[in-house]
């Protein structure tokens, strides 16, 4: 027998250094995004993971709060290993840390956009990617005003089952359904260079965003609906969010408002690889509620759309 009092470093997210990838094995140890170190120390750093543990405006089935816990968990086995296709470790020349969670007062969801808004811009303005794990679809529109405020009116790429297009009250409502209204009608995004993808189901209106549906990416493939995003897009500053409920449920029952059809794990990765080039300045991932997940099928699909965000999407210098 060999006693090791070697080894590589572990508890990475706590004591690690920020570059490289962690020793930890992949079933234990202190969680945070692939492993990356807790920080709110943002100088120097190229990208930040940060979660908005809130659901109280979902319409149907809560527990998207629970989802940040449960991507990180499902991240852990990323790291450590080069990764997949490109064979490289992202953070040997990235810095990317784990801002670890925005402060939610559950007694003030009239209060919680501006609270997110606040912590948000604050990441934003240091020129950092935020990759942002919700939570439930409401938060997108505060982390769209946090990004505007520094990039200006956005192309907004939408993965998503619904348009979320629907009444906002005038834009004071708390609602994860009307997301895009708000955002159109306080300009933070170009409706005319924003797209939905993978829709399947209607609201009244459409604010002005093109839409192709989940039919339209079965029939049509991967390259062309790449080829109408980046159309549509341009090289205009470009906003991903990704609602998990994109994927269909069979690839994603993990969520509050899951609808038949969607696309799979695997159409959604190659899209966004086919994006890779788009002039990307931030993301999210919304709508993961593991208390309806089997075997982590949700987590590991919004795990792994984090890790291409960081794979493919930030430019290096
Ligand atoms: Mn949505």
């Amino acid at each position: 027998m060999v006693v090791k009092t070697e080894h590589p470093p572990v508890d990475n997210a706590f004591r690690g250094p920020v570059r490289g990838g962690a020793a930890d094995p992949t079933f234990a140890g202190a969680l945070s995004f692939m492993r990356r170190r807790y920080s709110r120390d943002l100088a120097g750093v190229d990208a930040v993971v940060w979660g908005v543990p809130f659901d109280c405006a979902t319409s149907n089935r809560p527990g998207a709060r629970f989802g940040p816990q449960a991507i990180r968990r499902a991240s852990a086995i990323f790291d450590g290993d080069p990764q997949y296709p490109s064979g490289l470790d992202p953070f040997e020349t990235t810095v990317v840390v784990d801002r670890g969670d925005c402060w939610i007062d559950h007694g003030d969801t009239a209060g919680v956009p501006a609270a997110i808004e606040a912590e948000a811009a604050e990441i934003v303005a240091s020129g950092a990617h935020l990759l942002t794990l919700g939570g439930d679809h409401s938060v997108t529109l505060p982390l769209l005003r946090a990004h505007a405020r520094r990039h200006g009116p956005l192309a907004l790429v939408q993965f998503d089952a619904h348009q979320d297009t629907w009444d906002d009250g005038g834009g004071g409502r708390v609602s994860h359904g009307s997301f895009v209204t708000t955002a159109v009608r306080e300009g933070l995004i170009r409706p005319e260079m924003s797209i939905q993808i993978g829709i399947r189901t209607v609201a009244p209106q459409d604010c002005g965003l093109a839409i192709l549906d989940a039919y339209a990416v079965h029939a049509g493939g991967i390259e062309s609906v790449a080829q109408a995003v980046r159309d549509r897009v341009g090289d205009a500053p470009a906003y991903l969010t990704f609602d998990i409920d994109v994927l269909d449920p069979a690839f994603a029952p993990g969520t509050g408002t899951p609808v038949a059809g969607g696309l799979s794990s695997a159409q959604a990765l190659m899209l966004m690889r086919a994006l890779a080039a788009l002039d990307w300045r931030g993301m999210d991932v919304v709508e993961v509620a593991p208390a309806y997940d089997h075997a982590d099928i949700t987590a590991i699909a919004a795990s792994t759309v984090v890790q291409h965000y960081l794979q493919f999407c930030i430019r290096r210098a």
